[in-house]
């Protein structure tokens, strides 16, 4: 059989599950970088928290900081792009920016401002409010924010008071949940995009949403339901999810923008880029999450038609959902977060050399412009800007962690140094209007330190991922991921040959099912202290970079419990058949 037959016969999808995110097999240091990667972190530090200092001192309680006049902006209304339509009196801010700050802040090891921030949160935060506000977007960044704080300051490592945390922010997060709820009452049961806090739907709202929209919910609303035992949340994101996905295309596309009430798409091109992005990010997340076997066939397929149908070499333009033809040839800075997905998918190769693509378009403008006309080879005329956005970041990071090579951690020093040149103000981080001027414009969004600034510290210092299993929403706030959480106890693919000794060199091969501990599934972690993590199967891959030649260089899948294996470009990971 030809290669090429063979390439087309045999496509394969390569799932690692990148092992130094989730494990703790991964704790190596390039000595020559040692130094360097302190000296950077410290760096980042600052960043952060030149933009949280700013943020309380101008801006504090209201939601994000506009770092130029040092005001503030009461944006919780106006997320998403679209036009705020009015801000009624009693809206005061929702303290946006510190919710999004707190697992950024537990991650650069301030447990003290984490828990004064907890507790004023718990205190001051009410969504009783006259505010129209974008589901998405406050999901994301708001349930997302507290969901995530909750099961931080709840975890092992009591880096609250004792007895100063009582679930406040479960509490807040449940309220906010069930605001939710009315968005979802729908004919098709897709949720509306916008709802009022306080009286839900809107009279003539609009029913137009997006793919993301409805399709990324149930990481934050699938936690909420685990945590509160109400199954409420989770399965009104679910049967979103499910009917979205039951109107795709017999490609297995979908379009960018829906009706909700009529379930219609309207917008039939789409891409990996804005108003999809994070549907494809959550069907895998969700089953890292959930261990749901559905959320993979769905997340399979629908990779498979995005690699099929949008990529052109390292580039994604746009297609039809039911033609499958290009339609717009454009980069966009959100695309920037592909290659980090498809680190989780295991498609090292793919990933690296569309991340190589988006650090040159970044090379060369300073910072990357929010779309490029691919076809033009010019920016577009009126989407000239760079609002501090954390995708480039998000992608080196993960990249960072499944190779190792030093190479990413100096592609993040030159997003620092950018930044650093040309956003940074005395009150803060300023967005940028132009890239052709770097004209700034009056905001520093919030994802700036819920993303932006994490990703970029968590790039030279990873310890608050070692030995332990998390994932990261869209909004990137961790989420442990736990084995009663899993719908089912994976199978676990071990040879039959191997040993599990759990001294010297073969340690590696021990996992908690190879010690019988499944299903409580608690491993200790061995060289990392007393920790117990989570793990239900977890085996090292034999070097730390993955990197292999041989099947007996792999391990065993952490999250799928699945036998991994080499691929043809020497990287273990799990290989699907189609
Ligand atoms: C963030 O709010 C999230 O990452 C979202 O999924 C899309 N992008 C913005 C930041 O660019």
């Amino acid at each position: 059989m030809s290669l090429r037959k063979f390439i087309g016969t045999w496509m394969f999808v390569f799932l690692v599950i990148s092992p130094a995110i989730f494990n703790p097999c991964t704790a190596h240091l390039d000595p020559r970088w040692a130094a360097k990667k302190k000296h950077m972190r410290e760096k980042v530090r600052k960043m952060f928290y030149h933009a949280y200092d700013n943020y309380l001192t101008y801006a504090f309680p209201h939601d994000e900081l506009k770092p130029l006049t040092k005001s503030f902006t009461d944006s919780l209304s106006e997320l998403g792009n679209l036009k705020r339509e009015y801000l009624p009196q009693d809206y005061s801010g929702s303290a946006l920016t510190l919710i999004e700050s707190l697992s950024s802040l537990v991650i650069l090891g301030n447990d003290t401002e984490f828990e004064r921030a907890v507790l004023w949160l718990s205190e001051n935060l009410t969504f009783d409010v006259d505010a129209r506000i974008n589901l998405f977007e406050c999901n994301i960044r708001v349930l997302g924010g507290l969901v995530s704080a909750h099961m931080l300051a709840t975890d092992s490592t009591n880096r609250l008071v004792r007895g100063a945390y009582e679930n406040q922010l479960l509490l807040l997060a449940e309220d906010l949940g069930k605001r939710f709820l009315p968005a979802f009452d729908t004919p098709t049961g897709l949720p509306y995009a916008w709802i009022n806090l306080k009286y839900g739907v809107m009279v003539n709202e609009t029913t137009e949403t997006s793919t993301s929209g409805c399709g990324s919910l149930i990481l934050e609303m699938g936690a909420l339901s685990r945590l509160t035992g109400d199954p409420t949340y989770e399965s009104a994101a679910l049967r979103a999810l499910r009917r979205l996905w039951s109107m795709r295309s017999s490609l297995n596309l979908l379009g960018t923008t829906l009706d909700v009430v009529t379930g219609e798409w309207i917008e039939y091109s789409s891409g990996i880029g804005a108003g999809v992005d994070s549907f494809y990010e959550y069907l895998l997340k969700a089953h890292v999450l959930f261990g749901n076997e559905e959320f993979w066939r769905m997340f399979h397929s629908a990779y498979l038609a995005a690699q099929k149908y949008f990529r052109h070499g390292p580039w994604y333009h746009e297609a039809d959902m039911k033609t499958g033809k290009a339609t717009y040839w454009q980069l966009t800075s959100l695309q920037a977060f592909w290659p980090g997905l498809q680190v989780l998918v295991g498609d090292i190769a793919a990933a690296n050399s569309s991340h190589r693509e988006f650090f040159h378009v970044w090379e060369r403008f300073g910072v990357l412009p929010e779309r490029y006309l691919l076809d033009h080879q010019m920016l577009h005329p009126t989407e000239k800007y760079y609002p501090l956005r954390p995708e480039l970041a998000e992608s080196t990071f993960y990249l960072y962690q499944a190779t190792k090579d030093s190479w990413y951690l100096e592609v993040g020093e030159s997003i620092v140094d950018s930044l650093n040149l040309y956003t940074k103000v005395e009150g803060g981080y300023a967005s940028i209007r132009d890239v052709t001027t770097m004209e700034l414009e009056d905001h520093q969004h919030s994802f700036f330190l819920a993303e932006t600034c994490k990703y970029l510290y968590l790039l030279y210092d990873d310890s608050f991922l070692v030995g332990r299993n998390f994932i990261f929403t869209t909004e990137g706030h961790p989420l442990p991921v736990l084995s009663d959480w899993h719908e089912r106890l994976p199978q676990t693919y071990i040879p039959a040959n191997w040993t599990f000794a759990q001294s010297g060199k073969q340690a590696r091969r021990a996992s908690s099912m190879s010690l019988q501990v499944c299903p409580a599934t608690n491993l200790n972690a061995g060289g990392h202290g007393d920790r117990q993590v989570e793990s239900a199967c977890h085996i090292c891959d034999a070097h730390t970079d993955h990197r292999c030649f041989t099947d007996e260089e792999c391990g065993v899948d952490s999250t799928t419990c699945r036998r991994r294996s080499c691929s043809m470009a020497g990287y273990c990971g799990l290989w699907l058949f189609i």
